[in-house]
């Protein structure tokens, strides 16, 4: 039996990130570093077997994983396991989550999704390494790592078979996540939050575009569409000076450049700060000004400059470097995207925001040359594996923000083992009910004061406080145990 651990010390060297993703192409995005906005920063660590489903591999990897129990009920409080998705997992977020444990008596944990941050099992990244990284092989690993950590409770209090009611909470790709370990591990956890989970794979999701322009309203969404003509025709015609005026040239592939420019429009809605791009755009316009300066000017000072996307992270040539860096996350998602989920963000056929060459054809390619030949997304086979919206599961809660470009891909219509709540209000994104307002930079508790409507928040917090509380009542009375 062969172990490949990889040397944890050289990952430290390398990679510091906590705070690494940025954008919708891997949709998550950048968090502020300072501790304040995290429950805990202590780093622990699991040995997980890299293949949960090869008899013959043993081989195994370190993941990294976090432990708040400042407010954890000993005797018997539950175990709330918050999903890290497709980024460096620094800690355990100072968001909702907390409020929710102190009400709970809960201990909080976290597990870094394999490949990302300091979980990788390899240092090089190449296509065939990656043949372990997928969501599949990522639900074992919760379930691994939640056996793991109850009997390493039971252990350090000397008891055994004692089960804390556990709950999993994620948001965005991890709470996909989350609705699919309730769904494929049912015995493993008394409930599921899926905050803004994209638990359907879409091939060509033209949602995407159509919900930024609703999100925008007609005003801000004719001057967005403007500026796209704008530069598709500057395209044609001198793209250096037009990549120039965006501080873009490295994107030698106009598609990059075109799906950056996207990107950095949804971003306002799918992160509740529209205000910071559609009040500079309706006054651009207004005043007559220069549309595609003025939309540089949004894209440079608030995309780049505050919010903290990275141009390079659209570069192809970047994408395709195997060597682990704490930039790799964007490679390790794409990987994700173009296997197994897709979401392919291209424009709809009418009324598209974004250009039409941000097309099917453009992300296939960049699947290809990134990835190698015949890599694209088994979309049906996703579908199959977990249902989709179809999921057949029970005691998880969706919850969706009206503004975000991503709810599209999540569960629309309740039942009563799974409801459903959409959040209304003018800038709740993706994540609103953990995040609050707006959803980036996160909020210290998630707090929902400076949502346009903190109501609108609220109650549906009160719902999943509700949900939680009977889901976890109801488990304890089937694993009650001596302990
Ligand atoms: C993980 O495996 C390594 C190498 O076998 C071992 O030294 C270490 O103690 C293990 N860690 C845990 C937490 O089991
Ligand atoms: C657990 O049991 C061991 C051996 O019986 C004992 O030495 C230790 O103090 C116990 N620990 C706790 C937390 O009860
Ligand atoms: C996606 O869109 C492309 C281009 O319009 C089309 O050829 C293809 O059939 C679509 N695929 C699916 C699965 O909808
Ligand atoms: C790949 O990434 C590594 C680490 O960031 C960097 O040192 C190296 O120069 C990159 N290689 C290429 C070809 O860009
Ligand atoms: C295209 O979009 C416009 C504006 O939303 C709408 O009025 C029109 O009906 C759409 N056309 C088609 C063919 O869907
Ligand atoms: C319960 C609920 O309101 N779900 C909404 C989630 O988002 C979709 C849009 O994709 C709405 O249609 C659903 O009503």
């Amino acid at each position: 039996m062969k172990l490949a651990l990889v040397s944890i010390g050289f990952l430290l060297l390398l990679i510091d990130v906590c705070n690494a993703l940025s954008t919708s192409r891997v949709f998550e995005q950048l968090l502020s570093n300072s501790n304040s906005k995290y429950l805990t920063r202590d780093e622990h660590w699991f040995n997980q077997t890299l293949d949960h489903f090869s008899p013959f591999d043993h081989r195994k990897f370190g993941q990294r994983y976090y432990e708040y129990l400042d407010e954890f009920r000993h005797s018997d409080g539950p175990i709330f396991l918050k999903i890290c998705g497709e980024s460096a997992c620094g800690g355990i977020q100072n968001d909702y989550i907390s409020v929710l444990a102190k009400k709970f008596g809960a201990a909080v944990v976290t597990l870094e999704h394999r490949y990302y941050g300091k979980s990788s099992p390899f240092k090089s990244l190449t296509t065939k390494n990656l043949q372990f990284l997928s969501s599949k092989q990522a639900l074992f690993d919760l379930a691994a790592f939640r056996q793991f950590y109850q009997e390493s409770l039971n252990s350090k209090r000397n008891r055994t078979n004692v089960e804390n009611p556990w709950f999993v909470f994620g948001v965005s790709y991890a709470g996909a996540l989350s609705a699919w370990f309730r769904l494929k591990f049912p015995h493993l956890t008394c409930g599921s939050l899926a905050s803004s989970g994209v638990v359907l794979a879409v091939y060509n999701f033209t949602e995407f575009d159509q919900q930024v322009g609703e999100s925008a309203g007609p005003e801000c969404k004719a001057v967005l569409q403007e500026v796209t003509q704008l530069v598709d025709k500057a395209l044609a015609s001198d793209a250096k000076a037009l990549k120039n005026t965006f501080g873009a040239n490295e994107l030698k592939i106009d598609g990059d450049f075109l799906y950056f420019l996207a990107d950095a429009a949804a971003i306002a809605f799918q992160y509740g700060n529209p205000d910071k791009l559609c009040i500079p755009m309706t006054e651009a316009k207004k005043a007559g000004d220069d549309l595609v300066n003025a939309y540089a000017k949004y894209i440079k000072e608030y995309y780049v400059g505050s919010f903290g996307a990275e141009v390079q992270t659209y570069n192809q040539e970047n994408l395709k470097n195997t060597t682990l860096s704490d930039s790799s996350g964007d490679r390790l998602w794409w990987f994700q995207v173009c296997t197994e989920v897709a979401y392919f963000q291209v424009a709809p056929a009418n009324d598209s925001i974004r250009s039409s060459k941000v097309d099917t054809r453009y992300h296939l390619d960049l699947c290809k040359n990134v990835f190698g030949e015949g890599v694209y997304p088994l979309v049906d086979a996703t579908n199959l594996y977990y249902g989709g919206t179809d999921i057949a599961g029970s005691k998880i809660v969706f919850t969706n923000g009206s503004q975000d470009p991503w709810r599209h891909a999540s569960k629309q219509v309740s039942s009563s083992s799974m409801p459903s709540y959409i959040i209304s209000c003018e800038n709740c994104g993706h994540g609103t009910d953990l995040r609050g307002c707006p959803q980036s930079p996160l909020v210290p508790e998630g707090n929902s004061e400076k949502c346009s409507s903190p109501d609108a928040v609220n109650k549906v917090r009160q719902k999943m406080i509700e949900h939680i509380d009977l889901w976890l009542s109801e488990c304890q009375t089937v694993n009650r145990c001596s302990s």
